[in-house]
């Protein structure tokens, strides 16, 4: 049984998603998402920098929700949700998802840290306005790259619009994804916002 720490909001809902697409058995450690609970060292034994999420798998534990999509995957995929390794829609698949967490959310993530993680004395106003410039240039890329489709990748669903169903999640937490522009990126986000186990995970 997976037992997957999660907070709400936050990417432990990519992995609770991916199991129900997968229809895997879980259970949701409910954590508290305080820096004192995150950064005791009963939870960094299981992410070493105090982040969400981490995963147990068993005796098995690991961090890093893109990492943690790809294991849950290779064993216990059964080949579904990414494309044929070595395959070009496997080459885009990674890019995708890599460029969902590595490049994306990483300006995301600035907004967040400087309007609702860190303590009011320290956060920068100016880093939330260039946060939101870095994300709005990616959002601009997705919104290309959804034009017309409902998946990032192929004719099917993948994990990889798993990875960016969470982004854009976040895009429009923090008002960088609006209804008054990037209407593909709108268009797409709102479909995968009608899977059910999108809808769960969000719960
Ligand atoms: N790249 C990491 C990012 C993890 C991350 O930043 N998690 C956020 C919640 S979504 C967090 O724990 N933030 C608290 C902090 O940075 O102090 C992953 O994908 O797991």
């Amino acid at each position: 049984m997976i037992r997957i720490y999660h907070a709400p909001n936050t990417r432990s809902i990519r992995i609770i998603w991916l199991c129900e697409e997968l229809g895997l058995p879980y259970t949701i450690e409910a954590i508290d998402f305080s820096p004192s609970f995150r950064h005791a060292p009963g939870y960094r034994r299981l992410n070493p920098v105090g982040k969400v999420p981490a995963i147990a798998d068993g005796d098995f534990t690991m961090f890093e929700s893109g990492a943690i999509v790809e294991y849950l995957l290779e064993r216990y995929g059964q080949g579904r949700l990414r494309p044929v390794p070595g395959s070009e829609d496997s080459a885009r698949y990674l890019q995708w998802s890599w460029f969902a967490e590595a490049t994306f959310a990483r300006p995301l993530g600035d907004i967040a840290q400087h309007t609702v993680v860190r303590p009011e004395a320290e956060r920068i106003p100016a880093m939330v306005a260039d946060g939101k410039a870095r994300a709005l240039l990616c959002l601009d890329a997705v919104d290309a790259a959804v034009s017309g489709r409902r998946f990032l990748v192929g004719a099917s669903f993948s994990a990889a619009d798993i990875m960016m169903g969470y982004t854009l999640f976040l895009a429009r937490l923090f008002g960088v994804m609006t209804a008054d522009s990037h209407a593909a990126a709108n268009a797409y986000y709102d479909g995968l916002l009608q899977r059910p186990g999108f809808v769960k995970a969000l719960a």
